[in-house]
Order: C-alpha cells, then sequence, then structure tokens
C-alpha cells in the first residue's frame, strides 16, 4: 500500500491547486501529464465543476474551451485535439480525420465519438456556486444555446432504439471504457484484423478489445460520420444507464437556467420526463438499471457504478432510490470495501481491483453518487461518500483511480478530476 503521510485541508487544497496549474494549456486542462495530452470532454467539465466555487473565469474558460470542439450538428466531441501534442496520442487527429467533415468546427480538430453530456449540469452548478453572478450568468447565456444543440442533437441523431434514449456508439463515448458490460458486444463483433494494415499497425496483432475500439472508431469515420449508418448498420450501439442519468441531470439543469438564458424550459421539463419513463421501461430490472445492448436486445447480467446514474434524477421514484441505495450499500459495492465506490460489482467474475473500469473506485463517479445522494436527502450516504473520496486523495494523491480494498493509487498521477473535485469536496 503506497500510502503518505495524510495531509491537511490547507496544504491538500494547495497541492490539487498545483497539478490544476501544471495541467492548464492555456485554454483547457488537460487529463494528466504525458498520458492523455489533449482536452477531453467529461474530464475537462468535471474541472469546471470543481472550480465553480473558486474561479468563475475558469470554470467558463474550460467549458468554452470543449465547446469549441463542438460540430455543427451540436455533437460536442470527446477530445479537443491541443496542435502541440497532435500524435503524441493515439488515435489522434489523423485517425478521427475531422477536418474532413463538413459540420465540423473550422481551425479545431476533434474526434468524431462524444462523452456523457455532463455540461448542462456543471453550468447549473457553476451559476449555484458561483461567487461572480454576473460574470456566471453571462456566461450561461452564451453556453445554453450550445447545451441546446447537444441536447437536440442526443434527441435526433441518438435515439437509435426509438424509445426515448440515446444510445453510445462506442465504449469510449461511456468514459468508461474497459468496464465488463462493453465486453459481450465487443466480442460479438466481426474480426477486426483487417484495420491495421490500412491504418500503419504491425501485422501479426491479436484481435483484442483495443483492436475493437479502433476498428469501430474507423467504422464509424469512413461512413462519413453518419446518423444513418448509425441507426442502420453500426455494430456497437447501447443504452447506458450513466450516460442517459447524466443527460437526465443536464436536461433538469437547462430547465433552471432557460429563465437566466431567455429559453422556454419546457422542452426540457418534458425531456426529463421522457427520459426517466424510458430509463424504467428499457433499463430496469431486479431491482437495478442495466445497460441495454440493442443489436442482440439484451441486458448485461454486470452490475457496474455506472447503474447507478439514473440516480441523478431528482424525481426517480421513491421506491427505486431505495433499491438503488440498498444495493450501492451492499457487500456487492460499498460494503466489502475500505473505500468507495468500486466501478464494477465485487461478486462479478469480471471484477479486477487494478484494472480501470472493472473494479478501481474513481473520484468522479464518486462526486456523482455523493450529489445523487443528497438530491434524494441520503445525507449518510452522501457524507460517507465524501469523507472516503477525501481519504483516498489524502493517502494516494490525485490519481487517476484507486484500489477499492486498500485505497492505493492507480494509473497516472497528478490527474485533474482527482485534483479539481477535492476542491469542491473540501469545500
Ligand atoms: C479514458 O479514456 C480514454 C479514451 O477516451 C483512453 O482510455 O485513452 C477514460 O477513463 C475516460 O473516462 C477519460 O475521459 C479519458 C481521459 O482521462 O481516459
Amino acid at each position: 500500500m503506497e500510502a503518505r503521510a495524510a495531509v491537511d485541508d490547507v496544504a491538500l487544497g494547495r497541492e490539487a491547486w498545483s497539478v490544476l496549474d501544471a495541467n492548464w494549456t492555456g485554454s483547457a486542462t488537460v487529463p494528466a501529464p504525458g498520458l492523455y495530452p489533449h482536452q477531453w470532454n467529461w474530464d475537462s467539465t468535471f474541472v469546471a465543476i470543481g472550480l465553480s466555487r473558486w474561479n468563475t473565469r475558469r470554470a467558463g474558460a474550460e467549458l468554452l474551451s470543449l465547446l469549441a470542439g463542438q460540430w455543427r450538428t451540436g455533437m460536442v466531441p470527446h477530445i479537443v485535439f491541443h496542435p502541440a501534442s497532435a500524435e503524441a496520442y493515439f488515435p489522434g487527429p489523423s485517425v478521427w480525420r475531422s477536418q474532413d467533415h463538413p459540420a465540423s468546427p473550422n481551425e479545431v480538430l476533434t474526434s468524431g465519438l462524444t462523452q456523457p453530456p455532463l455540461q448542462g449540469l456543471a453550468l447549473w452548478w457553476m451559476w449555484r456556486h458561483t461567487t461572480d453572478r454576473e460574470m456566471a450568468a453571462a456566461l450561461v447565456r452564451r453556453i445554453y444555446p450550445m447545451l441546446a444543440a447537444q441536447h437536440d442533437y442526443l434527441t435526433t441523431a441518438r435515439d437509435l432504439g426509438g424509445g426515448g434514449l440515446a444510445a453510445i456508439v462506442h465504449p469510449w463515448e461511456s468514459g468508461m471504457d474497459d468496464s465488463p458490460v462493453w465486453d459481450a458486444p465487443l466480442e460479438a463483433l466481426p474480426q477486426v484484423r483487417y484495420a491495421y494494415r490500412s491504418e500503419g499497425f504491425p501485422d501479426g496483432h491479436l484481435d483484442s478489445h483495443h483492436d475493437r475500439y479502433v476498428s469501430l472508431a474507423l467504422r464509424y469515420r469512413d461512413s462519413g460520420y453518419d446518423a444513418t449508418y448509425l441507426r442502420e448498420d453500426h455494430p456497437f450501439a447501447v443504452e447506458d444507464p450513466m450516460f442517459n442519468g447524466i443527460w437526465l441531470a443536464s436536461c433538469q439543469a437547462l430547465a433552471e437556467l432557460a429563465p437566466l438564458a431567455g429559453a422556454d424550459p419546457q422542452p426540457y421539463r418534458e425531456a426529463v420526463e421522457r427520459i426517466r419513463a424510458a430509463l424504467l421501461e428499457r433499463l430496469w430490472a431486479d431491482g437495478v438499471f442495466h445497460t441495454r445492448d440493442l443489436r442482440s436486445g439484451r441486458l448485461s447480467p454486470v452490475c457496474t457504478v455506472g447503474c447507478f446514474g439514473p440516480m441523478l434524477d431528482p424525481g426517480l421514484p421513491s421506491e427505486r432510490v431505495a433499491d438503488l441505495v440498498r444495493l450501492l450499500e451492499s457487500p456487492r459495492f460499498m460494503g466489502a470495501v475500505g473505500y468507495p465506490v468500486p466501478s464494477c460489482e465485487i461478486r462479478a467474475p469480471q471484477f479486477d481491483r487494478s484494472r480501470y473500469w472493472r473494479g478501481p473506485s474513481w473520484m468522479n463517479t464518486n462526486w456523482l453518487l455523493r450529489r445523487a445522494a443528497a438530491i434524494h436527502d441520503q445525507t449518510g450516504l452522501a457524507q460517507v461518500l465524501g469523507a472516503g473520496t477525501l481519504r483516498l486523495v489524502r493517502q494516494a494523491g490525485f490519481r487517476e483511480c484507486f484500489d477499492p480494498f486498500d485505497g492505493s493509487g492507480r494509473g497516472s498521477r497528478d490527474f485533474s478530476w482527482s485534483a479539481a473535485l477535492t476542491l469542491d469536496l473540501l469545500a
């Protein structure tokens, strides 16, 4: 266990700021030095959330810089590339070729996928916690139409199941890349080795999940990022409870911010009702939400931290909230570990305490679940989540993720959302 002497709040806050300053490129914050040299969608948005109480200008800059990558379809990309490190991350701009698409922004290179639509909730969070109301109001007015376009994109281009939810078309869109819930849909894909020769990969590569990630991205790119292709031919289409729970929370936020932006709240109120009904009808089974593979029609039997995403809905019926809280506190999740919240249920054969989204605890999902607990007046749970999360960073530093049993750090060091969300939790 790689613990360090526990640091007090003042020192922890200072360390968090120095990580965020070191990861600032001048216009945005990269997730971590080295491994992730560009701007990632939900990373930046969590950074904006973490900065909301402290620095409205920088929280706004973070969102605006991400939205500079928004496509004219309304899609907010999962990566906005930082030109100086263009090919330092694979797949880089030469794979996505966003510049060849007529709807991509001029002069900003991006990926062609999206990530959980957290920006509405972040804008609301900034408005709610800012110390500079005037600047926050101006940011709401400026950003709101962009989020309205994002919402329209999800409603029109991503309801691939026709039931009112947005489907993800790649595991990267969930933000939980290697979660066991993607195993079955990935394994159902055809062999993909052909993809490598044309993209300059070495021969003799195994047909791994990573190969399948790349091949899915290439197929979508080669369709011209076409919405009809996604609906009719793309082999990966999954309804994810976390993605849709976050979407619902952002719709709720847009409804509440509407008067400030001079917009009509009604479409967002209706969207909240529609998404809630669809989540319950399409993804709820055996006391929890599941992912639904639209290509096989099956619900995933594996339960992950993503299955609690719809708890972000303030209107979720109280019996469903009680079911979810019971499961979250049970030995399948928090009841068996020292630190919240394992990304996969402990009893699943796929659980692996040290492999990214297959077991470790993450600050961002802890923050979302703490927020969900607060919304439903689960004060004890919110307190345990907040304190347990701070214990992780106090002991192991701002790591990318953590072993849920002993709290040791995993993945990158100096990870931006771990630092930024610490600032929020310390408030
Ligand atoms: C991880 O995802 C990227 C691909 O987008 C990767 O594995 O290279 C995930 O943890 C994702 O949630 C995160 O946004 C990204 C950057 O931190 O890294």
